[in-house]
């Protein structure tokens, strides 16, 4: 499914072989040369199309024209042939391509299903607007019936939620005792968990584009709406800027390829905005340019919507819904995850498929500079922290290499190194997705969890921010959980407490196979925690209440 580099002598060996299964059907829609194309039942179709659904669209896209993926519309798969798709989805490659079938995630026959299916027509999704929405939106606990106080004892500054991401549900942690206060029922396999300004909701978002808002200061935490605003979704956000404190929230879709501001304490949808239109390089109409990540700007009642396959940021100004002012900023195809610097006033986002980072200035409302990095960056929110030579930078971590880029982020008082490149650090290898730090620690701590070598994803490399010549010490997280004999677990996105002095891994293993959150002494870099509950189903993301509220990474 890819052109990566350690799978071309398998492509090469596979395309030799040729096609592999079953009765052949013409292909419909390609106007090559056809090749036969593997027969498929309908109950087969239906079952590799929610396959695809739940593993391939986030990077192949609906339409399968790719993104962080390549295309993999029935134009390239075809020519290669059942046995070289087949040979992508079973071993994967280091710059991303997870190996789902050497890990178990798909069984062989799985994996079957799914090179026949890659291979047929792409089937069309329906569209989904506002009345679709308003037959999904619940308020369970209607504003007036809320508390009007924090009715329980717990420190939310130091709360986590976790994606519990096969379950559908998050898990809230509390920070001190490790103790899981709740769990509650959300979409499929949430993506991301935001907070509001106040610090008193909570927003997640499934994979399935279900928004549930969680109101932290009930007795126990618990869900009082929820919508489904779409088929497919990654990012929701809230309005921070001053005066607009939980006014609004905004979720931006995958498919339909569109967003929806809703009202802040209830999801009550009022406005949903396309993002199809023209791509900023050879401005040709896409017909999925899906939403990516979205911040809320602290200079302007503005959402910062990143839209991927147009390669446009749009910062969506909510003070006047009826009269909504969108200013577009030309960036780079594929916008895909970013932060804000310390500072808060500059967002940095990655365009993954073209390996750059896009800085747009959120007080000026422009952009600043676009910046080649390494293969395929994935930051997650990134790391803030002061190089001891350059002064206050900004880094990401690549998917598609081992390379972590430092850029620099004070055009004030480091003139000469804003918004360049001022050092690289090589980490563990390709597959890396999530760098984090934190203001009160001098460590940089970077994953690796879509790298397909076992002792390579069940580990995180962490440098001194303060010797960053002497590289990175390896520590094995799967193992300190007694899980280093699962290959199929990987460990995930480091995540800080309230105050800094621990950090948080997921080690996400199989549904139905044990996995853990591992929290390490900061400053020892020693073991503090193992957190394993047969509750804990596939953790994923960990969103500290103060950091995530703050913009803390
Ligand atoms: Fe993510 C952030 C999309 C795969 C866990 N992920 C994001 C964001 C986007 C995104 C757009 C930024 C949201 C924001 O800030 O508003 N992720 C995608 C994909 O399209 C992709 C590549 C493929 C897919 O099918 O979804 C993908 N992501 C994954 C995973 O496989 C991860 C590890 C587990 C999972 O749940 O599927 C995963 N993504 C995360 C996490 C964040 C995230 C934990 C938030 C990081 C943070 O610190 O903010």
């Amino acid at each position: 499914m890819s052109t990566y580099r350690t799978h071309r002598a398998v492509m090469a060996g596979a395309l030799l072989i040729g096609l592999g299964l079953g009765g052949p059907a013409m292909a419909a829609d390609s106007g090559q040369a056809q090749a036969a194309v593997p027969s498929m039942t309908p109950a087969e179709f239906q079952k590799a199309k929610e396959i695809f659904f739940e593993r391939c669209a986030g990077c192949h896209g609906v339409l399968r024209t790719g993104a962080t993926g390549p295309n993999i519309t029935p134009k390239v798969t075809r020519p290669l042939g059942y046995d070289a798709v087949k040979a992508f989805i079973t071993y994967g490659s280091p710059a991303g391509m997870p190996n789902w079938g050497t890990s178990g995630e798909l069984s062989p026959d799985q994996v079957d299903l799914m090179a026949r299916y890659v291979l047929q027509d792409v089937p069309q999704p329906p569209e989904y607007g506002m009345p679709d929405m308003k037959k999904t939106w619940k308020v369970f606990v209607p504003v007036a019936q809320r508390p009007t106080h924090k009715e329980n004892n717990l420190d939310l500054g130091n709360l986590f939620s976790v994606t519990l991401r096969d379950a559908g549900e998050v898990a809230l942690i509390d920070g001190a005792s490790k103790k899981i206060v709740t769990i509650i029922k959300t979409g499929y396999a949430v993506h991301i968990s935001r907070m509001s300004a106040s610090g008193r909701y909570l927003y997640v978002i499934g994979r399935d584009a279900r928004v549930d808002l969680i109101d932290l200061w009930m007795k126990v935490p618990d869900k009082v709406a929820e919508i489904k605003v779409g088929m497919e979704a990654r990012s929701v956000e809230t309005s921070k800027y001053k005066g607009w404190d939980d006014k609004y929230a905004i979720a931006g879709t995958y498919w339909p390829p569109q967003f929806v501001i809703m009202k802040g304490e209830t999801l009550e949808p009022l406005k949903v905005v396309s993002t199809r239109g023209m791509t900023v390089d050879t401005q040709d109409y896409h017909p999925e340019p899906r939403v990516a990540s979205i911040v809320a700007s602290h200079y302007h009642p503005e959402f910062v919507v990143n839209v991927k396959e147009t390669g446009k940021v749009e910062l969506v100004d909510y003070s006047d819904l009826a009269n909504l002012k969108i200013t577009t900023i030309d960036a780079a195809r594929y916008l895909h995850d970013g932060g804000f610097d310390a500072s808060g006033r500059y967002f940095l986002v990655a365009a993954n498929a073209s390996n750059k980072v896009v800085v747009v200035d959120t007080k000026k409302d422009k952009l600043v500079k676009i910046i080649e990095v390494g293969s395929k960056p994935h930051p997650g929110r990134g790391a803030n922290f002061v190089d001891p030579k350059f002064g206050p930078v900004w880094a990401t971590s690549d998917l598609g290499d081992e390379k972590i880029w430092l850029i620099g982020t004070d055009p004030e008082h480091h003139k000469k190194q804003a918004w360049t490149v001022v050092r690289t650090l090589d980490g563990l290898g390709g597959g890396a997705l999530f760098i984090k730090t934190n203001p009160h620690s001098h460590n940089l701590w970077v994953d690796d969890p879509l790298n397909p070598d076992d002792a390579i994803h069940h580990s995180v490399a962490v440098f001194d921010i303060r010797h960053l010549d002497k590289g990175f010490q390896k520590i094995d997280i799967a193992k300190l959980a007694g899980l280093d004999k699962e290959a199929g677990a990987r460990v995930v996105q480091p995540e800080y407490n309230e105050d800094g002095s621990e950090v948080w891994f997921s080690v996400w293993n199989k549904k139905n196979q044990p996995s853990a959150i591992v929290v390490l002494d900061d400053k020892t870099l020693g073991l503090k925690a193992v957190i394993k509950d047969a509750r804990i189903i596939t953790p994923t993301g960990k969103f500290n209440v103060n950091n995530t509220e703050h913009d803390i990474y």
